[in-house]
């Protein structure tokens, strides 16, 4: 049976059940997922301070990570040539790239500092997210924006102000709107004496980034708060409370990490509550074992439940980004696990006879429900997803990895640390 084949029938019996196949494989088409850099180098950046601060950690040494912006970009080209549609790439400020040999700190860097990024995005037609860099930095040991010490706070409110300006440039240079996160990994190993202080130096410190005059239109500014971080274990500055609050009265985008909340949290569940209440919601989607541990995304319940919540809440509503880096296996493999996993989740969402589970919910008729719910997991989305693939012209199934098999072999393995 051929590809075609397989997704006429399948077609077919979606159709039977009121889905429409070829309007959800448009809808998909138009989804953006933004990949993260930083799961091609576990996280590292171009500055050349390998060692990863900020109570986050990627564990593993699997060989060939990238070393270089040539590398890590030709590596993005990999990973893009076996994930369906076009999407974007976040970036992160420590993978800034500094041709004439002349670093600058990060309290200094400006747009050219990205201009291969702009060059290599738009070669491609994609978009450009972006991120400040609060850690793995001499001037990050112990806190950056809640900073005690002015001078040290001083100079993260600099470096949030040039990414803002960047960000700006993004957009512009791209014609789509970039997406700046801020994420801090600020917090106490051990119980405060003062839980306001360091929140109140935070408020202050993010007022100041936000005072530059940017373009809202072209820059969506997002924060990111957590529950607790390796080595800050009781006390997290910028905590869920304090940039919910922040985000809605300072009119800019909620981030939520689904890696960053107690474990029996769904990160699914919230989506809804925050859309009530504001435009848009920024996510990074994750996958959290036993801690915020940063596992590749699988095509398991919880990113499914993401899924469901973006498509029932209206996909242009949600930003779109994966937040994961393992260096125990191939980090190719890893990026194109995650992006076609998020997709096959929404494809899993679209291809829902939603109106029909909507109205046995209201009907109070939990039983039928429960037991289409079920039925449905069972449905052939499989035979749309090849079809979705074979329009993209990627490889379907798991032929895909037969192109990273080579390139391991042919580039991969040439690498040297
Ligand atoms: C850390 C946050 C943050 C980072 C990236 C690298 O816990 O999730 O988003 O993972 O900025
Ligand atoms: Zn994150």
């Amino acid at each position: 049976m051929t590809t075609r084949e397989g997704y006429e029938t399948a077609r077919e019996v979606y159709r039977k059940i009121g889905v429409d196949t070829d309007a959800a494989i448009d809808e998909l088409n138009k989804i953006p997922i933004s990949m993260h850099c930083w799961q091609g180098d576990d996280v590292a950046g171009f500055e050349g301070n390998t060692k990863l601060s900020g109570g986050i950690q990627a564990t593993g040494n699997y060989p060939g990570k990238a070393r270089n912006p040539e590398e890590l970009m030709m590596d993005i080209d990999m990973a893009f040539r076996l994930i369906p549609g076009t999407h974007r790439i976040n970036l992160h400020a420590s993978y800034a790239i500094f041709d004439d040999g002349d670093p600058v700190d990060r309290d200094q860097l400006e747009p050219k500092h990205f201009k291969k990024w702009v060059e290599f995005a738009k070669e491609r037609n994609l978009g450009l997210d972006f991120n400040p860099t609060f850690f793995s930095h001499p001037k990050a040991s112990n806190a950056t924006l809640s900073s005690e010490e002015e001078e040290i706070r001083r100079f993260w409110i600099d470096h949030g102000k040039c990414c803002l300006r960047i960000s700006e440039y993004f957009a512009t240079e791209l014609s789509k709107p970039c997406t700046m996160n801020i994420w801090i990994p600020d917090g106490l190993k051990d119980i405060p004496a003062d839980r306001f202080s360091p929140r109140f130096r935070l408020k202050d410190s993010l007022d100041q980034i936000l005072s530059l005059p940017y373009d809202k239109e072209k820059v969506n500014v997002a924060v990111e708060s957590k529950v607790f971080g390796i080595g800050v274990e009781s006390y997290t500055v910028g905590s869920h409370e304090f940039y919910m609050n922040y985000a809605a009265k300072n009119n800019i985008l909620c981030l939520l990490d689904n890696g960053h909340y107690h474990p029996t949290e769904s990160v699914a569940d919230k989506i809804s509550s925050m859309l009530l209440f504001s435009d848009k919601v920024a996510l990074h989607v994750t996958r959290s074992v036993r801690w915020d541990s940063d596992h590749v995304v699988l095509y398991d319940e919880e990113t499914k439940e993401i899924a469901k919540e973006i498509i029932r809440n209206g996909s242009d509503r949600v930003i779109l980004a994966l937040d994961f880096f393992d260096a125990s296996i191939n980090r190719i493999s890893a990026w194109v696990l995650g992006m076609r996993n998020m997709q096959k989740a929404l494809l899993n969402a679209l291809l829902l006879p939603m109106d029909q589970l909507m109205k046995l919910q209201n009907a109070r008729n939990f039983t039928e429900l429960m037991v289409l719910q079920e039925e449905l997991k069972l449905y052939p989305i499989g035979d749309v997803w090849n079809y979705f693939c074979e329009l993209n012209g990627v490889p379907q199934r798991e032929e895909w990895y037969e192109e990273i098999r080579d390139y391991e072999r042919n580039v991969l393995s040439k690498r040297n640390e």
